[in-house]
């Protein structure tokens, strides 16, 4: 993989670069849509292409795992062939779902043994076994094992959890190494920083992970639940140790306003449930705004969803219509709405991008945050 630094905001720590694959160019500050089980959900590949038009999405090792399984996948020829995507992906090693399984998980130095969500059989995760499984996946950039810890969390646990991340790392490098491409494609690797909400272990964790040497890293243990101040904090002590000529990838995170911010520390990579989950509830994000649409005020507004959206979905249905869809609990308001918040995430980074080019990110980002944070 290349990584091109392309300016640097004289007013913050924002780049934009290009990061260049065998499945092509990845233009960065990006956000990446989730499609957790082999699918960005209810949108279909050809919307995903021609409408929201990411150069990434993300898959999740630990869904596809349990279906379809690695071994339909590899007879597939990988999860691009199976799904229909030309484009990169990026794919999450398992570390953040099976902490999200809490109950049903133990984690020790060896691996995490989990219950499947979907039918309750026992499971076991291994650094080794991760990477076996991303190589028949067949991402373009395939994530590290590591453990998430919660939030709050006590210093001694998220130190005893940091320096076992840094081991399975170790493992992960290892196994890698003697496991071969699958495709006629490459991979590239991406260890993850630690450390909960600790300066001083995000610090230690940062540097371990820089002195690796991968082709990009990624920050892990934020946005679950701390305040944002704080994330931002982390994010500020890990972006100025991690390697300025190296991409970083700040996983899960988040609001529109949490991409801007972030973005101004250094990071240029995210992805989240966000636009995806939250449309399908129901909220808009917008440039002016976050709007429930299931709010009676829109019942009669004939106005276009958002006038200045970039898809197609944006001008050709009104408000009043997609509430309509949403009481009537048809499957369309999910549909359109998660293009239209994709769609709108999108816009967000490659505007970001411009405006770093431009040299104006700055004054920009103000500007946009403090609209952003209407409730409309
Ligand atoms: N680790 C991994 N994936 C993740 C996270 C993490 O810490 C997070 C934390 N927000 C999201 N996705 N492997």
């Amino acid at each position: 993989m290349q990584f091109k630094l392309q300016h640097t905001d004289p007013g913050s720590k924002a780049r934009a670069a290009e990061m260049i694959t065998d499945h092509g160019s990845i233009k960065t500050p990006i956000f990446m849509p989730v499609g957790t089980v082999a699918s960005v959900k209810g949108v279909h590949q050809r919307e995903l292409r021609e409408e929201i038009d990411p150069d990434i999405i993300l898959g999740n090792t630990y869904h596809l795992y349990l279906r379809p399984k690695p071994e339909i996948l590899q007879q597939a020829g990988g999860l691009h062939a199976f799904m229909g995507w030309d484009r990169n992906i990026l794919t999450d090693s398992g570390g953040y779902q099976v902490y999200s399984l809490s109950g049903n998980r133990k984690i020790r130095e060896e691996g995490v043994k989990f219950k499947s969500h979907i039918d309750g059989s026992t499971h076991m995760f291994t650094p080794e076994r991760v990477m076996e499984i991303q190589r028949i996946i067949g991402a373009d950039i395939i994530m590290a094992f590591d453990e998430c810890t919660p939030y709050p969390c006590d210093y001694k646990y998220a130190e005893r959890s940091m320096h076992m991340t840094h081991r399975w790392l170790e493992r992960c490098i290892t196994h890698l190494e003697k496991t071969p491409l699958l495709y006629d494609y490459s991979q590239t690797f991406f260890p993850i920083v630690q450390g909960s909400t600790y300066k001083d272990l995000r610090k230690q964790s940062a540097e371990y992970i820089a002195g690796v040497g991968a082709e990009g890293n990624a920050i892990g243990g934020l946005s679950v639940g701390e305040p944002a101040e704080e994330m931002y904090g982390m994010t500020e002590v890990v972006c100025d140790i991690l390697p300025e000529d190296k991409p970083r990838y700040l996983m899960g995170v988040g609001t529109p306003i949490n991409l801007l911010e972030n973005i101004a520390l250094g990071i240029d990579m995210f992805d989240c449930v966000m636009p995806t989950r939250n449309g399908r509830n129901g909220m808009l994000f917008t440039a002016e705004g976050t709007i429930n649409i299931k709010n009676k005020k829109w019942e009669n507004d004939f106005s276009a969803i958002d006038e200045h959206g970039p898809t197609f979905v944006d001008k050709e249905y009104s408000k009043a219509y997609l509430r309509h869809l949403f009481v009537a609990n048809e499957y369309l308001g999910k549909q359109i709405a998660t293009i239209h918040n994709l769609g709108f995430y999108l816009w967000l980074v490659r505007e970001a991008r411009n405006h770093i080019l431009a040299g104006d990110f700055t004054p920009w980002k103000a500007k946009m945050v403090k609209q952003m944070d209407k409730r409309l």
